[in-house]
């Protein structure tokens, strides 16, 4: 299959060539800075070359609200025009080399296909996300008024079939996750009972639970409000852990930053689902108001910073059970193009987590043994106010990426060359995607 105009990689070696001078001075700067603070910088860089974190399929495509979605030019038609844009992300960043995949939006036609395609761009696949908060074409029931928790036994079978469906595709995919998010909840108070509903949610993600292989995680996605705008069924993280409990320990708990109430602390929802060992991963994004999907790092940067504290905490303790939480980006790019936002969001998550690196752990346990909550804070901010970005610069470099992905991707034009592969769609529809 023809994938079109790609940006090669001598032309990310020679725009490299060009600005790897002025990076190696500021490289060496922020060096010896670290040096006085006692802090290598190789070994964060190498952390920094480590990172990954997947990109979402429907991220890729312009977003909507409920209002409106206007479409953007050269924007992928179908999934393999999704996989193209993703393998150019990672090529720039060197930093996502799988792909989560939307079901219906992404269903393969032939998953081995999807799979070939998939390796000859050389990217994999994330968790599978399944999707039972809208109705599909031709479908004969209803999830109007809910789905694995619906009042009728035969329309939770549905959604109970199509999530196993899910683990079908991703099975020949490569996958090896679900992420299970569902809308369901009522806009009225009276309209559900609680518990019931709860009951039912339970009942339906222990046949979803029952068909993962082995060696894959159920991830269960919770969020505060929307579709429905009184009650949800799985609306917090208490929520979850406890379904998470129930079913056993291949599920766990996935938080979407976005999820939340305003001013919700999530990093100790972090810390909190780090100590149960039940995170299981991340939809990073950001927001203002609601579930806004912004890009991540955008509006509360030490917020993000915060939660790779806590990350990184983690995974320096010698006592940890599960495995370290799936990062994947769940976004809406509205008024930028896709692209961009992408990768843009990938240094945002990279530079939070080089940041976190910086922080001087003796340091701050010391100041917090002796209430010293003035120092301990700024313990925390002089890791938070160091310009990292050298470090990013450098481990992109060495990783065969590109030092400004942003530039590159701008100078080579790619867009201007997708907008003449594939034709504007002409409609305008609506739906948060
Ligand atoms: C719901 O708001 C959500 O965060 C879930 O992860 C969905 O799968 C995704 O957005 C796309 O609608
Ligand atoms: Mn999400």
């Amino acid at each position: 299959m023809d994938t079109g105009f790609t940006i090669d990689q001598s032309f990310i070696a020679q725009e490299n060539e060009r600005a790897l001078p002025d990076l190696e001075r500021d490289y060496s700067m922020l060096s010896a800075q670290l040096e006085r603070r006692g802090i290598a910088i190789e070994a964060i860089t190498k952390n920094v070359q480590k990172f990954a974190v997947a990109v979402p399929s429907w991220g890729v495509g312009t977003g909507g609200t409920r209002f409106a979605r206007f479409a953007g030019e050269g924007e992928p038609r179908n999934v393999f025009d999704k996989l193209v844009d993703c393998a150019m992300i990672h090529r720039l960043t060197r930093a996502t080399p799988r792909v989560a995949l939307h079901i219906p939006w992404d269903k393969p036609e032939d998953p081995r296909v999807l799979r070939q395609f998939a390796d000859s761009l050389h990217i994999g696949f994330d968790a599978m996300n399944s999707n039972t908060f809208q109705d599909q074409p031709g479908q004969a029931l209803s999830y109007k008024f809910g789905s694995l928790t619906h009042a009728d036994r035969s329309v939770r079978k549905l959604a109970i079939n199509h999530n196993i469906e899910c683990i079908k595709i991703g099975n020949e995919l490569g996958s090896k996750s679900l992420s299970v998010w569902i809308g369901d909840g009522g806009n009225f108070p009276g309209q559900i009972d609680f518990r019931t509903s709860l009951e039912r949610y339970l009942e339906s993600a222990r046949e979803i639970y029952a068909s993962l292989p082995d060696d894959w995680q159920l991830f269960i996605e919770y969020k505060l409000y929307e579709p429905a705008f009184y009650s949800t069924v799985i609306n917090d993280w208490g929520t979850a852990y406890y379904v998470a409990e129930q079913l056993g320990s291949k599920a766990s708990c996935l938080v979407d930053l976005g999820h939340h109430a305003p001013n919700v602390n999530i990093e100790m929802i972090v810390a909190r689902l780090l100590q149960f060992g039940r995170l299981g991963g991340f939809h990073f994004n950001d927001s203002k108001y609601g579930d806004d999907d912004l890009d991540a790092g955008s509006i509360k940067p030490f917020q993000l910073f915060l939660i790779f504290h806590e990350l990184v905490q983690e995974s320096l303790r010698s006592t940890r059970q599960s495995p370290p939480p799936t990062y994947m980006i769940d976004q809406s790019h509205n008024v930028t193009d896709p692209i961009e936002s992408l990768i843009n969001t990938v240094e945002e998550l990279q530079r939070a987590y080089a940041q976190a690196l910086l922080v001087n752990r003796e340091e701050l346990s010391f100041y917090q043994e002796r209430n010293d909550a003035i120092m301990a804070l700024k313990t925390l901010k002089r890791a938070f106010t160091t310009d990292v970005s050298p470090i990013l610069g450098m481990a992109r470099q060495r990783n065969d990426g590109a030092i400004d992905p942003l530039h590159v991707f701008r100078l080579s034009q790619y867009r201007k060359w997708k907008i003449a592969e594939r034709p504007v769609a002409t409609t305008t529809t609506t739906g948060i995607v």
